[in-house]
């Protein structure tokens, strides 16, 4: 048989295969990052990435795939759309209501896709006897979003997240590197046009120009990926959300086209999200509730962080008593946190309580937000 055709023919058993096996996007390029690997490099240089120091530490994998699998010819590239509820901004008129990303709503797609990929791994070893491969989904040093593009599976909008035409943009990418040169796919066109929805939205202005995002603004960045205290400046614009954000995808005209998976592995986890009651959560009661949940990678101390900032933000008085409680957590990054919070609801009354409640304070994180409080109300 000719050698191409008979590529063409393992590739379609590969490719059925991967629609078999729950991805619902494929495509394949080459492994040059070009233009795109350059805007990584002057990303990361204006300080963009933040405290997501593997970002910089990964610069020359991330630019050049050679790096993670020596000899690389292509880069099989894979969608998996997670669209298990519909959304809108109504969630911001529920302030005693946490907000979760829709993604971190059903259970953790690395646990769900790493599964797939190796299977079908196994298929393209099978096709390509002998073939090297590596497989990657979200963690990995490598670019995913231009590979993809590049790759057919949708173009980078300007909230610099891919999409398509036809299934909005609420999808995971994930990649199978192949040392063998396969047919490439054609690259996806642009349809963002003079849009500006995601730009204008954005309630930390976070995406600083079409397509570039500053990470250390961005509510995604500021509840899930940043370890330490939350910058005061951003509290207020964060609101009710508590993981992630989905703002710029919301509003994202094409994603009225989004259609639901019918994936059943995409399970709704607990999505009770009462603020009041996550607030006074033990380690027991954390790891029952996100078991299989994107959410326990912020550990209790990081989502108890961001819940009292959405407390702070629910002009609710009757969370006051809740948050006098939690000022005894044992984490110093949420009683940081929770001081603010009664700042926010109770303002120069919540003077005294903390002088009482602190005396005994040591931590200097919690110690800088009493004397924030005070500075706030001095005069008062
Ligand atoms: C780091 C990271 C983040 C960071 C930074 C996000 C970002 N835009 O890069 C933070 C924590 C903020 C984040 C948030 C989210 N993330 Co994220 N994240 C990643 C990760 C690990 C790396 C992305 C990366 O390389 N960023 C570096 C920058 C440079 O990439 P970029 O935005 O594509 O940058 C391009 C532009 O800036 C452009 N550019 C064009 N012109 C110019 C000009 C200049 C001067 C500059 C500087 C740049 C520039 O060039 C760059 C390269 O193409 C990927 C997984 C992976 N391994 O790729 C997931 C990934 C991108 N995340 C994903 C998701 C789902 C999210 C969230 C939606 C989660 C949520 N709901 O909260 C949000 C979306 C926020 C947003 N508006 O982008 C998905 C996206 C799927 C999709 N459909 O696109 C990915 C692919 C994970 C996955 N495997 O599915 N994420
Ligand atoms: S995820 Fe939220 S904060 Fe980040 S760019 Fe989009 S709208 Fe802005
Ligand atoms: S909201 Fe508009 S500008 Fe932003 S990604 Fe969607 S189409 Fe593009």
């Amino acid at each position: 048989m000719n050698i191409d055709l008979e590529k063409t023919n393992k590739l379609k058993i590969i490719e059925e295969q991967a629609y078999a096996l729950g991805f619902n996007g494929f495509g394949i390029t080459h492994p040059e990052t070009g233009k795109a690997g350059e805007n990584f490099s002057k990303w990361l240089n204006l300080g963009y990435a933040g405290d997501m120091g593997y970002m910089a530490r990964g610069e020359e994998k991330r630019r050049d795939p050679n790096l993670v699998l020596e000899g690389v010819k292509s880069i099989i590239c894979l969608r998996t759309n997670y669209l298990t509820a519909e959304k809108g901004m109504d969630f911001l008129d529920f302030p005693e209501i946490g907000d979760v990303s829709l993604y971190a709503l059903n259970t953790d797609y690395h646990d769900i896709i790493t599964p797939r990929l190796k299977d079908l791994e196994k298929i393209i070893q099978k096709e390509f006897h002998g073939c090297k491969t590596k497989i990657y989904v979200d963690t990995g040093p490598i670019l995913e979003k231009p590979l993809a593009e590049q790759a057919g599976l949708g173009w980078i909008g300007k909230h610099t997240n891919l999409l398509t035409k036809e299934i909005g943009s609420w999808y995971f990418l994930s990649e199978i590197l192949v040392d063998v040169a396969l047919p490439e796919s054609k690259a996806a066109e642009n349809h963002c046009g003079t849009c500006r929805s995601c730009i204008d939205i954005c309630p930390t202005d976070a995406i600083v120009a079409p397509y570039v995002l500053d990470s250390q603004k961005c509510i995604s960045y500021l509840t899930i990926e940043l370890k330490g205290v939350i910058p005061t400046e951003f509290r207020k614009a964060i609101g009710n959300r508590i993981y992630g954000c989905d703002d710029c995808q919301i509003v994202c005209p094409w994603n009225t086209y989004a259609v639901r998976t019918e994936e059943p592995a995409f399970k709704s986890v607990d999505s009770n999200f009462l603020l009041t009651e996550l607030i006074l959560m033990n380690d027991e009661e954390f790891r029952k509730k996100f078991k299989g949940s994107p959410i326990k990678r912020v550990k209790r101390r990081g989502l108890l962080r961001n819940v009292a900032v959405a407390l702070g933000n629910s002009q609710n008085p009757e969370a006051i008593p809740f948050l006098v409680k939690a000022l005894d957590d044992k984490e110093p990054l949420v009683r940081a946190h929770i001081v603010w919070a009664l700042g926010e609801l109770m303002q120069s009354e919540c003077i005294p309580l903390l002088g009482e409640k602190l005396a005994q304070e040591e931590e200097p994180i919690v110690l800088r937000e009493i004397e924030a409080v005070r500075e706030q109300f001095i005069g008062e």
